[in-house]
């Protein structure tokens, strides 16, 4: 039966087929990691080995799909960026979105016992929305952006922290002591109370984590081997530096 009564409901599909020539980037975001995170007891504010889950999602998302050129995680969201000539699931949005989100579930999801000593007491869910930047532009700020928040995020939060375990301040006196303070305060706050000099915590936590594809030398001094591998930094992404010394990423694949 070629053409059955019903087969009409499958023109109410919508083409969702993403325009030629822009920067695809998909970032997915734990939903309320807030709870989730204490019902699993992280540290706070840094959990290294709940990062590490998250990485290691990071990295299968991009074993899975081989036209994400850059990953950037922090806290609880990652975002993938597909090169932009990708013509993967013939670019259509729904596809992509839908097969990254859960495959970055279920990633987590099968590693986390590799991290964490408890197990997963529920299910954790990730939201997902792709978001399209014509310019190379566009796409370094989104992704200085995402830099910036966690660099923002994570001073506030340590001081945060630092106020409330070891000062023994409430949650809301450590808040009003922060309230209006500049990052050169949270700074000046860090050293002269703790004796912390920030720039040197770690730099998984001050900048995340960028996954970025590159040739890797392996085997033995007689035999050695080049492949691929997805191999994840901790530095700067803001300034230029970055950019000039991975120039693979904008489009000179190599
Ligand atoms: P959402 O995304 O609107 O469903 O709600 P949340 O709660 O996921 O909020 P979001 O995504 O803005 O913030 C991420 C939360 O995840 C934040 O409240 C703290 C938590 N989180 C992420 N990484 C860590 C960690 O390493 N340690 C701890 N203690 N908490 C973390
Ligand atoms: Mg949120
Ligand atoms: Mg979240
Ligand atoms: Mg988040
Ligand atoms: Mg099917």
């Amino acid at each position: 039966m070629a053409c059955s009564r019903y087969e009409y409901v499958k023109s109410y599909e919508q083409d969702d087929k993403i325009l030629p020539n822009v920067w695809i980037v998909i970032r997915v975001d734990g939903k309320k990691f807030h709870k989730f995170a204490n019902a699993h007891k992280f540290e706070k504010p840094n959990d290294e080995n709940a990062l590490n889950v998250m990485n290691a999602a990071g990295i299968a998302v991009m074993e899975e799909f081989r036209d994400i050129v850059l990953g950037y995680g922090q806290s609880d969201e990652y975002s993938f960026v597909f090169r932009k000539d990708t013509s993967a699931f013939k670019r259509r949005a729904a596809k992509l979105l839908s097969y990254v989100t859960s495959m970055f579930t279920s990633s987590y999801v099968l590693s986390w016992s590799q991290w964490m000593q408890r197990p997963l007491s529920y299910a954790p869910c990730f939201d997902g929305r792709i978001v399209l930047y014509p310019s190379d532009e566009n796409l370094r700020d989104y992704l200085s952006w995402r830099q910036a928040d966690v660099h923002v995020n994570n001073l506030y939060n340590t001081a945060f922290w630092k106020l409330v375990l070891e000062s023994g301040l409430t949650n809301q006196q450590a808040e009003e002591r922060l309230r209006g303070t500049l990052s050169s305060d949270k700074n000046e706050l860090l050293f002269q109370e703790f004796g912390i000099n920030y720039n040197t915590l770690p730099a998984m936590y001050r900048k995340g984590t960028i996954l970025l594809r590159k040739r890797v030398v392996i085997g033995s001094q007689d035999e050695q081997k080049g492949r691929q591998a997805i191999v994840p930094i901790h530095e700067d992404l803001i300034g230029n530096e970055f950019w000039k010394q991975h120039t693979e990423i904008l489009g000179k694949y190599v």
